[in-house]
């Protein structure tokens, strides 16, 4: 098959993944919510630009669990597997080989900054989950971090256009402090469901919580229903 062939199989798949989903993307937040909680201009996904109770600031804070891993492009590997026909362990070239997708987003932490506007390139996660193509019961995702940080995310929440496995932010290669060489986002939810050092993304037939998740954080963590505490 040709590179062209390739990808436009990966673009038909996601279509499809997507028309699956559909009906349950259509329940999100960002689609159904008739009074998102927010202040400013309303944004690319139809919300208002500032969650409720989040402060713009222009730094990027670092959260983590305080250990950094230090990962070369040649060790650095994806797995995919879980509720999935085929499962995929992907290397730094393959993924790289994938349709690459640069958008613009806001990144809001539940801790109350929103950092506004960030440039990413990076591959969009239906992309990957067309490629590995989901059983019918899969339902959600548990993305898991080189530091063995976990998160949990609906697999209709992970399938909109703006959630991406980046490498570049702002520009420049992912730092590390930032989840270089690549980490998860996932613009239209608090910013601990984007895995930071990603490297597996499991998929799952029922809700599993994640580290923060366990420990008392919102299972959905959505930003415009103020939803950060379970
Ligand atoms: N692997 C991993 N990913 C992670 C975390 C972590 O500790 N380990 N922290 C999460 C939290 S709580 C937040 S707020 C964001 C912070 O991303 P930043 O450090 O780039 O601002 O990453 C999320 N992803
Ligand atoms: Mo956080």
């Amino acid at each position: 098959m040709s590179e062209n062939d390739k990808l436009e199989k990966i673009v038909e798949a996601r279509l499809k993944l997507k028309a699956r989903f559909e009906e349950k993307m259509l329940q999100t937040p960002s689609v159904s919510d008739e009074k998102p909680m927010g202040t400013g201009p309303v944004n690319r996904h139809g919300m208002p630009q500032l969650p409720v109770g989040q402060i713009k600031t222009t730094k990027w804070p670092v959260l983590d669990l305080g250990f950094k891993p230090d990962i070369s492009l040649l060790n650095w590997k994806l797995t995919i597997n879980g509720e999935v026909e085929t499962p995929k362990e992907l290397s730094w070239q393959d993924f790289m080989n994938l349709p690459q997708t640069k958008d613009i987003s806001d990144f809001h932490c539940v801790t109350t900054w929103s950092r506004m506007d960030v440039p990413w390139v990076g591959v969009r996660f239906s992309d990957l989950a067309a490629l590995v193509t989901p059983k019918t019961t899969a339902t959600h995702i548990l993305c898991y971090g080189y530091d063995k940080y976990t998160t949990n995310i609906s697999i209709e929440e992970a399938l909109k256009d703006d959630v991406l496995l980046v490498h570049t932010a702002d520009n420049k290669p992912l730092e590390k402090d930032h989840g270089g060489p690549v980490r998860m986002i996932t613009p239209q939810l608090y910013a601990w469901k984007g895995a930071k050092w990603i490297n597996r993304i499991e998929f799952l037939n029922k809700n599993k919580l994640g580290f923060w998740e366990l420990r008392g954080y919102s299972n959905t963590a959505y930003p415009w229903r103020n939803d950060r505490y379970s």
